[in-house]
C-alpha cells in the first residue's frame, strides 16, 4: 500500500504537530542531519553600524541557534547609510527568524521576492548583507574559507591596482612611483582641475573660476582635455610594462566619452572606468566602433538588465559591479560565471566605502573566478582594523586572503559602537556639482 507524503515526511521527522512548513523543514533537518551538519536556525538578524574613517559601513550579522555559530555580510551603502537598518531589521529579520541557514539560494530568491518591487540600492544592500551572513556562517560551519566551497583557487593571490592621484601631472608621476615601488604593477591615475571639483583627486576644488552659483564646479571638456594630457605623461613617465588606468566617473558627455576612449588608445590603458552613466548604455557601441581601449563598467549598477545587455554584446572588458549593490556574492558570482562566458573579465568595485567583509567577499570570487581581471584597492586604515579583525592583507600589489573559515574576519562590536556614524549636514548623502552656468551634472 503507497505511503501517503505526508505520513512519510512525518514519519522521517517524527514530529506530531504540523506547523506551516513544517514537513519540508523537517526533511531537510533530517537529510543534513545524516551528512553530519547539523541544521541551524537563524535567531537574531541585526546591523552593525561604523564610521572608523570617511565612509559609514553596515555589515549585517546573522546569529543562530547554535552556540558560537554567527555570519557577517557587508551591506555598505554610504550616501543613504540610515536606510540599511530598518531595511534589514523591519522587513528582512521577521522574514527569516527561525528559518534554517542551510539555504543560501532559496533565502536569496525569496528576501528577493519579498518586496514585490526590487532591485533598488537599498534593498539590494540590505539581501546582499544576509547572503554574505550564511555564507560566512556555511564556510564556519565546514570549517573552510568560502572560497573553498567556490571550487577553490584559480591563482594564489589577487592583483590589484592603487589609487595614484595628485594637483598636477608631477605629483600624480611621484604617487604612481610610490605605488610601483611597493610592487604594484597597475595604478589608476588621476589629476586634480585646478580651481574645479575633478574627481578621484583629494587635490581638486579651489574657487578662482568664475560661475554663476558658488556649488562645487565642473567642465567634461576641460576634464577630458587635462586628463588625456595626464596618460600622455604617465605612459612616457612610467614606463611600458605598468598598466594604466583612468576612472572617467561618467562626468563627461556620451560624445565626449567616445572620443575621450578613442584618444586614450595610443596610451595602451590597462583600462577606462564609467566612460558612461548607466542612463547612457546605448553608447557603448559607438565607443567599440571607434576603438579597442579596454572599458571597465557597472559599479553603479544595481539591476541584471544593466549588466545582461553589455556582457552579452561584449560591449565591455571588464565588468565592475559593486557587489552588495547587485544584491551580495551569490548574484555576483552568476555575473562572474555569465561574463566567463562571453570574454568579459571581472574587476569589482574595491573602494573606501566598502567594509573589510565586502573585501573579502570581492576577493573570494576573484579567487575562484577564471576570468579574474583585476581587483581595485583601497587600504584598511587602523580604525577599521581596529574594528575589523584579520582583513585581507596587501604584499607586493597582491590582496592575500585570510585563511580562516568564513570570510575569515572578526568584528570587535565594543569598538565599531565606540566609531558611530557622524552627524554631517547631508548625512552621508552627496552635495552637488555644477557647471559653470548652474546646470547639475552627474558626479
Ligand atoms: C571607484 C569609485 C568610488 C566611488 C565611491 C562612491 O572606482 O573607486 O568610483 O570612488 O566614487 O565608491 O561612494
Ligand atoms: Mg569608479
Amino acid at each position: 500500500m503507497p505511503i501517503h507524503r505526508r505520513e512519510l515526511l512525518k514519519s522521517i521527522a517524527g514530529a506530531g504537530a504540523w506547523g506551516l512548513g513544517a514537513p519540508l523543514l523537517a526533511a531537510q533537518e533530517t537529510a543534513t542531519a545524516t551528512r553530519g551538519l547539523a541544521s541551524p536556525r537563524i535567531e537574531d538578524v541585526s546591523v552593525i553600524e561604523c564610521q572608523p574613517e570617511g565612509a559609514r559601513l553596515s555589515v549585517v550579522k546573522i546569529t543562530t541557534d547554535q552556540d558560537g555559530l554567527y555570519g557577517y555580510g557587508c551591506a555598505t551603502f554610504t550616501q543613504r547609510a540610515d536606510l540599511i537598518k530598518p531595511a534589514v531589521e523591519r522587513y528582512l529579520k521577521p522574514f527569516l527568524l527561525g528559518k534554517t541557514t542551510d539555504r543560501i539560494e532559496d533565502i536569496w530568491q525569496s528576501c528577493y521576492d519579498s518586496s514585490y518591487w526590487k532591485n533598488g540600492p537599498v534593498l539590494n544592500n540590505a539581501i546582499s548583507g544576509v547572503d554574505e551572513a550564511l555564507w560566512d556562517i556555511k564556510g564556519r560551519q565546514a570549517g573552510m574559507p568560502v572560497y573553498q566551497l567556490a571550487g577553490g583557487k584559480c591563482r594564489e593571490a589577487v592583483d590589484t591596482y592603487g589609487h595614484a592621484e595628485g594637483a598636477d601631472f608631477p605629483e600624480v608621476v611621484a604617487s604612481a612611483k610610490q605605488y610601483m615601488a611597493q610592487g604594484f604593477r597597475n595604478v589608476r591615475v588621476q589629476v586634480g582641475l585646478p580651481g574645479m571639483a575633478g574627481y578621484g583627486s583629494s587635490h581638486s576644488g579651489g574657487t578662482d573660476v568664475k560661475a554663476l552659483h558658488n556649488k562645487p564646479l565642473f567642465e567634461p571638456a576641460y576634464d577630458m582635455r587635462r586628463s588625456l594630457k595626464l596618460l600622455e605623461i604617465c605612459r612616457r613617465e612610467l614606463g611600458e610594462e605598468v598598466g594604466l588606468l583612468h576612472d572617467m566617473h561618467e562626468r563627461l558627455t556620451p560624445n565626449e566619452a567616445v572620443q575621450f576612449c578613442k584618444e586614450a588608445e595610443q596610451y595602451d590603458m590597462f583600462f577606462l572606468e564609467d566612460p558612461l552613466s548607466p542612463e547612457d548604455l546605448g553608447y557603448f557601441r559607438q565607443i567599440r566602433e571607434n576603438c579597442a581601449t579596454p572599458i571597465a563598467m557597472g559599479e553603479l549598477f544595481n539591476n541584471p538588465h544593466e549588466w545582461q545587455p553589455l556582457i552579452e554584446s561584449r560591449l565591455i572588458d571588464y565588468i565592475r559591479v559593486h557587489l552588495s549593490q547587485a544584491g551580495g556574492f551569490s548574484p555576483s558570482r552568476k555575473i562572474a560565471v555569465l561574463a566567463e562566458a562571453y570574454g568579459v573579465k571581472t574587476a569589482w568595485h574595491g573602494p573606501g566605502d566598502l567594509s573589510p567583509v565586502g573585501q573579502a567577499a570581492n576577493i573570494t570570487l576573484d579567487l575562484v573566478s577564471y576570468n579574474f581581471g583585476i581587483q581595485e584597492y583601497t587600504p584598511f586604515g587602523e580604525p577599521t582594523q581596529a574594528i575589523f579583525h584579520g582583513c585581507p592583507q596587501m604584499r607586493d600589489g597582491y590582496f592575500w586572503i585570510n585563511e580562516k573559515p568564513g570570510w575569515g574576519i572578526e568584528i570587535d562590536e565594543k569598538e565599531a559602537a565606540r566609531m558611530p556614524y557622524r552627524q554631517s549636514p547631508l548625512n552621508g548623502g552627496w552635495g552637488e556639482i555644477r557647471l559653470r552656468d548652474g546646470t547639475v551634472i552627474k558626479q
